[in-house]
């Protein structure tokens, strides 16, 4: 089975792609986005999905309005005029990885102990396939054996219900999660008593929607694609859309063509900013013709980008003092708040301070406020590399600031636009996944619920980390993801998942939380979302909502890859039940009928009523109001509202780098499909650090060198990775970049964003030094 390659401080084998079986190999990309490269990859993965006919027959059902099942890929919206083929390479390779023919089932577990299992590499893990029956850890044989889902149930009733007090347990949901299966999950949760929900996005957009919120008084974008279609400048900010948000690269593409100005803010130049070849355009497909999907580049240093966006503010501004129009007095006066103040701080704040935090020159910034004034309409989007910094609610209020100036919210082609991870992690939060819920939404929810709700803040993903590891949490639950790798502090996260009395994790394949259990554990496998899900009723369809607020349904077409699995509503119902045996809920009669569930949500929550008709409505659902959009914003002021935070300094001290750990354009989170990355030109390698040339001519480095990389945590403590290749690339001096999830060993748990609680995973400090020969227990 392969194993890993040596990681001095790393305990187990967390973390890797399958081992290279060929020469690791690193050149540019000079071909387009997405046309015949992405078609050649996505032929591979079904190849080797060896499901090579069910899964081509399932592709033209993906995304499809009123019918088949949402990507479980991105979430990015469907678009809206019915374009038949708008699939991606991703996309397709997430919803094969799903559709695979191997099962990982009992005689499986029964061969190995977990013990070994914790040897493999994760990408062994997943590829056994998908799980088929309950399983229960036996410390005796150090085995998972099979369970029957009564005593599976059972088993969890009673450790919850022996618990002293309900905030012992944590729930964290992962973004792939239903609806419908969200707001049985979190009802559930509540009516235990406690608001403990972490959850992926407290890693992800926790910062976008705390920013919007305070500037905007929702927590949303406010833009949709027919937005995108009518924007004269688009800011692409800290995403590699290419890879992450493929379809979002026809929008670019299109954007180019009407003349769009796009502006791509990234320390790396991502595929996304050079040009593509859209897949469903047959004709430039035949014909190899790409489209360019950006007009500028500008490369940040890693967290420069609040210093970009009060540059391009004070250049504004400064050309305002002769051209008046450069402003939007009239809604400026009308509609937002602190403005003056802000005028000031601008004015106040030198351009070597911006230049100095930004690494752009005062040109650069001046290029960039240019594209912005001479545009009537702007979008600004943006993802995890501005998410991930240490001030990134900072930044993302300063993007919103600059976006007030000139009125570009809440009218057509104009506002900011977060780009969402998983697929339905927006559909979560509306739905109840929150630790911190709002008075209205839990009044609302007893009432509808008959239930007493807990008031008091749960605790989100740092916080149960910690409370794990304090003893005070001793029960987790992972509703679908990897926590055990997606987390910061890989070998911190797998000790406090083994110091709990139970672990339960609701899953579709094998993977490391799994295998860094407590002392009981459960893995519950459960249907996935290509699958048909028949309850009592008939065939059931479940609802998401995807990047831009719209919620539509999704309904699998497969069969089963087992007859054993359940949905998750079911397995929440059955977990429900057990461990409340005087619920008043309806848990088993809700699941008959997923109607019978939107009809209650429909009563609790803020938006959804008439929610079975709208949903079905033709040609995808309906869209879910955004105040902010038509220009209500529910702040204290009832304004928007400027913020005025003060500018830092990014720069790493000397000698040290800045790291941003990201993914490969060959995996999906802590799933990895292949150890290349096309795009960035690497070949059969991902324990790698993308360096500036010039940081590693300091150091001694040629490319390919063998390094140490040693993050210094803010107390002081010091993690290690070694034998990571350096590889020259085009960034910033100062700053590097290698892959989550295996660097997330490089992130302490400790260092999160006191504006955010989110890990600071795209902004760590590290120093680069050439590997010593290796040791002898290595060589051993
Ligand atoms: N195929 C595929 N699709 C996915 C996923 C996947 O793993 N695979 N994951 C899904 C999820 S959950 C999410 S949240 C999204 C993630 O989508 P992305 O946000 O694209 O994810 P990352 O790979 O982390 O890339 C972050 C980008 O930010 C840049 N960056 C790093 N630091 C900075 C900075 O300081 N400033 C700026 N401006 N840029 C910076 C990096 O160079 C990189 O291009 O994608 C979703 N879609
Ligand atoms: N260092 C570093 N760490 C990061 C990030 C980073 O950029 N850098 N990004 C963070 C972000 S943005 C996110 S969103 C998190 C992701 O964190 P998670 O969401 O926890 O991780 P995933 O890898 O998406 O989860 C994959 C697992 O989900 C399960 N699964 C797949 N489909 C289904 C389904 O339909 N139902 C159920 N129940 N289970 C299913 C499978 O068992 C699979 O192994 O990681 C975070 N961690
Ligand atoms: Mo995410």
């Amino acid at each position: 089975m392969p194993k890993n390659p040596s990681h001095a401080s790393r305990a187990d084998a967390a973390g890797d792609g399958p081992e290279p079986a060929r020469e690791p190999a690193h050149s540019a990309y000079h071909h387009p986005a997405a046309g015949w490269g992405a078609a050649k990859s996505v032929g591979e993965v079904i190849w080797r999905s060896r499901e090579p006919f069910r899964a081509l027959r399932a592709m033209p059902v993906m995304n499809h309005p009123g019918k088949g099942y949402d990507c479980p890929g991105c979430a990015w919206p469907d678009d809206y005029r019915g374009l038949k083929l708008d699939l991606c390479e991703n996309g397709i390779k997430h919803a094969t990885w799903e559709m695979t023919h191997k099962r990982a089932g009992r005689d499986f577990f029964a061969a190995h102990t977990v013990t070994e299992l914790r040897t493999w590499s994760d990408f062994a893990l997943e590829d056994q396939g998908r799980l088929t029956e309950p399983m229960v850890y036996e410390p005796e044989s150090d085995r998972y054996v099979p369970v029957s889902w009564s005593d599976a149930f059972a088993l969890f009733g009673e450790v919850l219900r022996g618990l002293d007090d309900p905030d012992r347990a944590a729930y964290y949901t992962s973004g792939r999660l239903s609806n419908e299966a969200t707001f049985l999950y979190q009802l559930m949760v509540r009516e235990l008593g406690t608001n403990n929900l972490p959850d992926c996005s407290n890693m992800c957009h926790e910062a976008s929607g705390r920013a919007l919120k305070a500037s905007l008084g929702t927590g949303k974008g406010t833009v949709d694609l027919r937005d995108l279609d009518a924007c004269d400048a688009l800011f692409v900010m800290g995403v590699n859309a290419a890879s992450n948000a493929p379809r979002m690269i026809t929008a670019l593409a299109d954007a180019y063509r009407r003349g769009a100005r796009i502006v791509h803010v990234n320390p790396l130049v991502e595929a996304a900013s050079g040009r593509t070849i859209v897949p469903h355009d047959f004709l430039h497909m035949a014909l190899n013709k790409a489209t360019p999907t950006g007009t500028l580049n500008l490369q940040p240093r890693i967290a420069g980008d609040m210093a970009l966006m009060r540059g391009i503010a004070k250049a504004t501004l400064e050309y305002a003092a002769t051209d008046p129009t450069a402003l939007d007095e009239e809604f400026l006066k009308r509609a937002t708040e602190g403005f003056e103040a802000y005028r000031q701080l601008c004015e106040a704040t030198p351009w070597a301070d911006l230049e100095a935090a930004s690494g752009l020159t005062r040109a650069q910034i001046e290029q960039a406020a240019r594209v912005y004034r001479e545009a009537d309409r702007t979008i600004i989007s943006w993802c995890l590399g501005v998410t991930q910094q240490e001030h990134g609610v900072d930044t993302i209020r300063e993007i919103v600031n600059v976006l007030l100036l000139r009125g570009n919210i809440g009218r057509e082609g104009a506002g900011p636009c977060p780009i969402r991870g998983h697929s339905n992690v927006q559909g979560n939060r509306t739905c109840g996944i929150d630790h911190r819920p709002s008075e209205e939404f839990l009044d609302r929810l007893a009432d509808a619920c008959g239930i007493t709700p807990p008031r008091k803040p749960g605790l989100d993903t740092v916080r149960t980390l910690e409370a794990m590891h304090r003893g005070e949490v001793t029960v987790f639950v992972g509703m679908g993801g990897n926590f055990a790798l997606a987390a910061p502090d890989t070998e911190y996260t797998a000790r406090a998942l083994s110091r709990c009395e139970l672990t339960v994790h609701v899953s579709t394949k094998l993977n490391r939380s799994h295998l860094e259990h407590g002392r009981q554990a459960l893995i519950l496998p459960c249907l996935g979302r290509t699958e048909h899900d028949v309850q009592r009723a008939g065939e059931q369809s479940v609802s998401v909502e995807d990047s831009m607020s719209m919620v539509h349904l999704s309904k699998g077409i497969k069969k089963p890859a087992s007859p054993h699995l359940l949905s998750e509503p079911a397995i929440i119902a059955g977990l429900a039940r057990a461990a409340l045996p005087d619920s008043a809920t309806p848990w088993h009669w809700y699941v008959e009928d997923y109607d019978r569930i939107r009809d209650i949500m429909q009563r609790a929550l803020e938006g959804f009523e008439d929610f079975n008709r709208r949903v079905r409505q033709p040609p995808n659902g309906f869209r879910l109001r955004q105040p902010a959009r038509e220009r209500i914003f529910l702040t204290p002021s009832g304004r928007a509202e400027f913020s005025l935070a003060p500018l830092t300094d990014p720069t790493p001290a000397p000698g040290l780098l800045t790291l941003a750990t990201v993914r490969s354009h060959d995996q999906w989170n802590t799933t990895i499909y292949s150890d290349d990355d096309r795009y960035r030109g690497v070949k059969n390698l991902r324990t790698l650090l993308f360096m500036n040339a010039a940081d590693m001519r300091e150091r001694g480095l040629t490319d390919m060198a063998e390094v140490d990389i040693t993050s210094l945590a803010k107390d002081g403590t010091r993690r290690t990775v070694r034998r990571y290749r350096a590889l020259a690339h085009d960034l910033p001096q100062g700053c590097a970049v290698g892959y989550m999830p295996e660097l997330n060993v490089l992130c302490p748990a400790g260092d999160f964003s006191a504006q955010s609680d989110q890990p600071l995973m795209k902004h760590l400090t590290v120093e680069v030094a050439p590997s010593g020969p290796p040791s002898a227990a290595a060589r051993a």
